[in-house]
């Protein structure tokens, strides 16, 4: 379809106005909400994680690419989208550094995921919380700090504590496969493109 083919093509460029156009067209061509965040935006971030990873893109050309595709969200925000899951995500307790969360979240949402961003600084509470309050069935944290990683524990055994089903993934730059395992979180992922993988491996 030409339409999701251009917005495809815009948001991988980082061109807002033409994310916003393409996506506009879409819409008045009766295309589907859904079929739009699949085909067009997660298609085009699944290109741009792919060339993030493989050092083509770099940490600026995957900021304009998500801002491109926000311009596109943001139309589709008053259509009915059926979201292949609900997630919250937040860096953890007294950890400000948000932008590989930012990046994480801004790739599962271009992946068709309802994203819940409690922003930075979340306490174990605030997680479980809003897991509770949304029917999350991802808990995603981030940890920039190795004194704050401790906090990914604690978030782990509050959501086990108070018996939520819900799947938990981290990451950062401090954290690891092994680390995961100890405090028995269901998945690791080094960057964002394969956080999305893995946070879809992880509701099938
Ligand atoms: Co800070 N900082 N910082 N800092 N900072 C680091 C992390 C540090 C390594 C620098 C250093 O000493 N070399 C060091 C940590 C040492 C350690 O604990 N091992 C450090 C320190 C010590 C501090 C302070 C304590 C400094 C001070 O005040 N004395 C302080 C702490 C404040 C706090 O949080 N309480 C501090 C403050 C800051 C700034 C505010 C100035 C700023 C943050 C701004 C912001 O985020 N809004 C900042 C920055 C920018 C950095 C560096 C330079 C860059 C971090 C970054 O954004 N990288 C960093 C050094 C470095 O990494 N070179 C450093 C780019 C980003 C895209 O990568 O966040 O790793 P990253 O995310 C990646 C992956 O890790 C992964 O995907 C992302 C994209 O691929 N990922 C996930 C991240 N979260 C994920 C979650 C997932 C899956 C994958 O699943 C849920």
């Amino acid at each position: 379809m030409a339409q999701l083919d251009d917005l495809k093509q815009a948001i991988i460029t980082g061109n807002r106005e033409a994310a916003k156009a393409a996506t506009q067209k879409a819409l008045e061509a009766g295309v589907a909400a859904r079929t739009i965040v699949v085909e067009g935006i997660a298609a085009a971030m699944e290109v741009v994680g792919e060339k993030f990873r493989t050092n083509e893109f770099f940490v600026p050309e995957l900021l304009i690419a998500q801002r491109a595709m926000k311009e596109s969200l943001k139309l589709l925000s008053g259509e009915a989208v059926e979201y292949v899951g609900t997630v919250i995500i937040g860096t953890v307790k007294g950890d400000l550094h948000d932008i590989g969360k930012n990046l994480v979240a801004a790739m599962l949402e271009g992946a068709g995921f309802k994203v819940v961003d409690l922003g930075v600084d979340v306490s174990p509470e605030q997680f479980v919380a809003a897991a509770k309050d949304n029917g999350a069935q991802l808990v995603a944290m981030s940890a920039l700090l190795t004194t704050t990683m401790g906090s990914m524990r604690d978030t782990v055994s509050a959501l086990s504590a108070a018996k939520l089903p819900t799947r938990v993934i981290i990451g950062g730059a401090p954290v690891t496969q092994s680390y995961a395992e100890e405090i028995k979180a269901h998945g690791y992922a080094p960057d964002a493109a394969s956080a999305v993988e893995k946070a879809k491996g992880l509701l099938k």
